[in-house]
């Protein structure tokens, strides 16, 4: 049988070329080889056989069949490039390059971790060292040491969190294990770690038997601090403290003690600072009365020392704690300590780029 006339064979290629757009991998695979393929491509078949042609013939078949050629080999190249992934936004690969980029998000610091952070360091730029101990703790640690009475509240099944161990360790006897109150056990613990000089701020979470509302939550943060040394007097307790209250809020804050009761300090004070809203004359924020409370703070207790190894007939210490969450509630105005557990984008984006 006779070959078909070359123009015939390049008429029923065209409309094949509109067709690529339509066609999966595999098809377009065999597709490939059945037009350009090496050895059985129609078009390929043709062009080889040019050389047989009448010149006239050969000069205008020829130049129509190369540029059928070169038109394949776009269509191929572009239906393949499709195929290949919508990076391309071709039509069809669910790209709309009109649309506006997407920002990408800028991760930022949880203010109650920029709060600690902040104090911490402020501390540490006072010599002292930070400390972490264990969450889960005996109740001579979290209570007996610190010279809590037997009858005292904290102690209560119904004030703090109980975990059965097993074994038969029974509340009130130093061995229950408890969830801490405080982070005062770290203190415990690094006073019987070694001997003075001791100066440690001690971050961490505590835990409560209260459920959260507006002011409580049953675990939450608190920073304390210890020095013991020779010759440790309130003076530099209140120097230490009014150092770090004019770190954090202003060169302009003043502070003011008031006597206060803990178990493991005597004496015992609470320090408020001048409102660094107003400066202390009274607004919103500090209740018009000019002040904030911050801290609890106090001589540690000459039977503190002594149940962690320290001679209080020759050193003596100050000690400090307070709830870097309520600090951080005032300084950014949050109203609901609830905010600062829940990680909603629309609350702590709006305190990403607070500064101090
Ligand atoms: C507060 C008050 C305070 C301490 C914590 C402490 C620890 C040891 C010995 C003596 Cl080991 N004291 N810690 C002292 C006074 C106050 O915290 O209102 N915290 C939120």
């Amino acid at each position: 049988m006779a070959e078909p006339a070359p123009q015939a064979v390049l008429d029923s290629l065209r409309p094949r070329l509109e067709r690529l757009a339509t066609l999966d991998s595999p098809a377009l695979e065999v597709e490939h080889i059945a037009i350009l393929g090496r050895k059985s491509g129609a078009l390929t078949a043709l062009l080889r056989s040019l050389a047989v042609l009448p010149p006239d013939d050969r000069k205008r078949i020829g130049a129509a069949a190369n540029e059928l050629r070169k038109s394949f080999e776009v269509a191929f190249d572009a239906r393949r490039a499709e195929l290949a992934g919508p990076r391309h936004g071709g039509a069809g690969s669910g790209l709309d390059p009109t649309l506006p980029g997407r920002r990408r998000w800028v991760g930022a610091i949880h203010p109650v971790t920029r709060v600690v952070e902040e104090i911490c360091e402020i501390f540490h730029g006072l010599g002292f060292n930070r400390a972490v101990g264990p969450e889960a703790e005996t109740e001579w640690y979290n209570f007996q040491a610190l010279n809590f009475p037997a009858d005292h509240p904290a102690m209560d099944m119904h004030d703090t969190l109980y975990v059965d161990v097993g074994g038969d360790a029974r509340p009130g006897d130093g061995k229950a294990v408890l969830l801490r109150t405080h982070t005062s056990p770290v203190q415990v613990r690094t006073m019987l770690a070694g001997p003075p000089p001791v100066r440690v701020v001690i971050p961490g979470l505590v835990y409560r038997k209260d459920t959260f509302d507006p002011s409580h939550a049953p675990v939450f943060w608190q920073i304390e601090g210890l020095a013991v040394d020779r010759g440790i007097s309130f003076v530099d307790l209140k120097g230490t403290l009014l150092h770090f209250a004019r770190q954090f809020f202003s060169a302009a804050t003043r502070v003011r003690f008031r006597p206060s009761y803990f178990p493991f300090t005597e004496p015992s004070a609470e320090m408020d600072v001048s409102c660094y809203l107003c400066g202390g004359s009274g607004c919103a924020a500090c209740k018009g009365t000019g002040w904030m409370e911050i801290l609890g703070c106090g001589m540690v207790h000459p039977d503190v020392l002594r149940n962690c190894g320290v001679d209080p007939d020759v050193f003596t210490g100050f000690a400090f704690g307070m709830g870097p969450q309520r600090i951080a509630m005032q300084r950014y105005g949050i109203p609901d300590i609830r905010l600062l557990f829940d990680g909603d984008m629309r609350f702590l984006s709006q305190l990403a780029g607070a500064g101090a």
